[in-house]
């Protein structure tokens, strides 16, 4: 149990930059709650469907993740120096308080809320899995935030 903990310690620093990048200015959004778009994900033969996805700066977006596999999966939304960072390290629980960030158990539907800067330093994003030879295999999709 400690050591798990500890995990889960090492995923929250190894998130932060991610918030950081994904979700800073979003935070200083005006008025009452904005409006949730939620996108579907489905993974299906270690590969994301769609593996192209659009999404509008400034909004807020619950990503559905659909693991259809009878192994485990992730869904890591992030740029390049996340994928590089979650690739070599050796993290492999994410329980979904990191936006952008879950494990994707086998068979499961698991969800992730990320709201998108309003003025976005890279807009470039990927999402990808990270679990022991899956990046390599190509498990991963691309982003873009249309400003
Ligand atoms: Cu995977």
């Amino acid at each position: 149990m400690t050591a798990h903990r500890h995990g889960r310690s090492a995923a929250g620093l190894l998130g932060l930059a991610l918030v950081a990048a994904v979700s800073l200015q979003g935070c200083s959004s005006a008025g009452g709650a904005p409006a949730v778009r939620t996108v579907a994900v489905t993974i299906h033969y270690s590969h994301f469907s769609p593996a192209r996805l659009g999404v509008a700066a400034g909004e807020t977006v619950r990503f559905t993740i659909t693991n259809s596999d009878p192994i485990d999966h992730e869904f890591i939304l992030g740029d390049q120096s996340v994928q590089d960072r979650e690739e070599a390290g050796t993290d492999r629980i994410h329980d979904g308080s990191i936006p952008g960030m879950v494990s994707a158990p086998a068979g499961t539907t698991v969800s992730t809320v990320v709201t998108f800067p309003p003025h976005p330093a890279q807009p470039s994003l990927t999402y990808a899995c990270h679990l022991p030879g899956h990046y390599a295999y190509g498990m991963r999709g691309w982003l873009q935030i249309r400003s």
